[in-house]
């Protein structure tokens, strides 16, 4: 009896101990609160923390002052959906299936907020998902149906139904954010909470206020602006995704259809026309008498121009048009953020709470002549990430680690004491929080999929190290390009074939094969997805 009363005193203990919280600063005073800040499309070169060039955003910028900025946070797949489901299941995309924007999510996945949610976390998801259904392992959320409109948007939410609520879409999620934080949430426990914003995607529609302000702005042109893909292959030379040849003029540059056929461009106006109207046509009365205002007066400039324009006068004001919205759009996203942190402050939330804002992937701002993503190039590869937490992380501190999306789903349970499953494939961040800096990850993975497709960006899958980049563009072609980091940072020339980088090709392609081994991604998975895909365009589907 004796022995088995210490057996069992033993198990207890042992069971005790396993699960005694590990002794730091932050778990003395309970688990940590989550508030998860991710934009959509959110570029970091439009945060003033990484650069104050294009714009300022004071609000995001606290996160950077009172915690840690990370300047080479990436993504695996530049791309929304996918993006989101590799953050909330801590597993590449062709693990977690969700490979593009076409294929639903496959909810058997199991996501970090489920796990948190089981270990006594509230949970809660205001804003733009889209993944085609709803999240699990939330107490609560209220999201935006697929992408979402900017004004007067529609919303699918957990207990009242689907309901269309007028106002901005940005002011409408900030509210809902604090209206939770506010009056709803359960004070005991803690939580992880879910803001996530539309803005600044595209078709790029300011709230009222803003592009009152910034359509009188002008801002400097990149460098590159007037790239010609000379030095590259031919993936950036197909990629339909130039400021002058892609844009649509409705949408993006908010000319009206009426002076489209003025224009003479009557064979892109159905398209545009529709898009208009889904856009600017969403707007009540007064929001379009204020919207008319404003844009009409730069139509009829515009068009007085027009006909005397250069190709190049056109793209520089294409690219102020552009800069212009897409800024605007932040404006109101950087007030919302300042609204929730100064709750938490108010509330005596600060010291431990993980706030977190990052996007869900970069974005070109006129770069290579650019708007959109999906390159594994650094300015859609890499992604904002500023990260503050009072209680472990020093104020004002830089991280120049190659962290990644993936590591989030183990960087969260890592901080409330729980330990992820074994086949999450990403790293926790918490030793870079404590200043722990060791090299956690010497080369970054990526792997891209939706071509054919929008945009027109081909399949491609490479290695990111600090110094080099290789990349193989496969299916309708089968072309490497490599990058030398350190003396090409607009990444302008492909080196592949330069025998210089003999040496450094080789030890690549054998990271790279080494990578693709670790993370179980194949040949025969690519082949996999790509039927499906293929299957999914005959059907008409894509
Ligand atoms: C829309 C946009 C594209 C964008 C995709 C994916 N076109 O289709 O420009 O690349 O979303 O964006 S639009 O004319 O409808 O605005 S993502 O962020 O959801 O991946
Ligand atoms: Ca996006």
């Amino acid at each position: 009896l004796i022995w088995g009363m210490m057996t069992l005193v033993g198990i207890i203990s042992l069971v005790a101990f396993s699960f005694k919280p590990k002794k730091n600063k932050s778990h003395a005073m309970g688990r940590p609160n989550i508030v998860f800040i991710m934009s959509d499309d959110h570029a970091y070169q439009a945060i003033s923390a990484y650069s104050n060039k294009l714009t300022t955003t004071p609000n995001i910028d606290r996160i950077a002052n009172d915690g840690m900025l990370f300047s080479n946070a990436c993504v695996t797949n530049s791309i929304c959906a996918p993006s989101r489901a590799v953050i909330l299941t801590g597993k590449h995309s062709h693990i977690n299936g969700k490979v593009d924007n076409v294929f639903p999510f496959d909810t058997n996945n199991v996501t970090f907020p489920q796990i948190l949610q089981a270990n006594g976390y509230q949970t809660a998801m205001f804003g733009k998902l889209h993944f085609g259904n709803n999240p699990k392992g939330f107490d609560e959320f209220k999201i935006l149906p697929d992408q979402g409109s900017y004004y007067n948007p529609d919303f699918i939410t957990k207990k009242e139904g689907n309901k269309k609520i007028t106002g901005y879409v940005t002011d409408i999620i900030t509210e809902m954010t604090l209206n939770w934080l506010g009056k709803e949430r359960d004070t005991e426990k803690p939580f992880f909470l879910a803001y996530l914003h539309k803005a600044p995607h595209r078709e790029w529609l300011p709230a009222e206020r803003h592009y009152k302000e910034f359509v009188k702005k002008n801002f400097p042109e990149p460098s590159n602006l007037f790239d010609n893909y000379e030095n590259r292959g031919t993936a950036a030379k197909t990629a339909e995704m130039n400021i002058l040849t892609h844009m649509n003029w409705a949408g993006d540059s908010k000319i009206t259809p009426e002076n489209m056929d003025k224009m003479g461009l009557k064979e892109a106006h159905p398209y545009d026309k529709r898009f208009y109207n889904m856009t600017v046509g969403r707007m009540n009365a007064e929001q379009r008498s204020e919207w008319d205002k404003v844009y009409n007066p730069i139509n009829e400039d515009f068009m007085k121009q027009y006909p005397k324009m250069s190709k190049e006068e056109l793209m520089r004001w294409r690219y102020q048009r552009y800069m212009q919205d897409y800024l605007g759009c932040i404006a109101s996203v950087d007030e919302g953020v300042g609204k929730v942190l100064d709750f938490l402050k108010a509330n005596n939330l600060e010291e431990n709470t993980i706030v977190v804002y990052t996007s869900d992937q970069g974005f070109y701002l006129g770069e290579h002549g650019w708007f959109d993503k999906r390159f594994i190039y650094d300015e859609s590869f890499k992604t904002p990430l500023l990260i503050k937490w009072p209680a472990v992380i020093k104020a004002g501190t830089k991280n120049t680690q190659m962290v990644q999306n993936l590591d989030f789903a183990q960087t969260f349970l890592d901080a409330a004491g729980i330990k992820a499953p074994s086949d999450m494939q990403g790293e926790s961040l918490v030793p870079i929080f404590k200043g722990q800096g060791q090299k956690f990850r010497d080369a970054a993975y990526y792997h891209y999929y939706e071509y054919p497709g929008q945009h027109t960006v081909k399949r491609h899958y490479g290695i990111v190290t600090e110094k080099y980049k290789l990349v193989h563009f496969y299916y309708d072609v089968d072309e490497w390009e490599l990058y030398d980091r350190m003396n090409d940072k607009n990444e302008m020339k492909n080196v592949y074939n330069d025998p210089k980088y003999a040496k450094i090709k080789e030890m690549l392609h054998k990271k790279l094969v080494a990578l693709r081994l670790k993370y179980k991604d194949s040949e025969a998975i690519d082949k996999k997805y790509l039927t499906k895909y293929l299957e999914l365009e005959k059907q008409g589907k894509i």
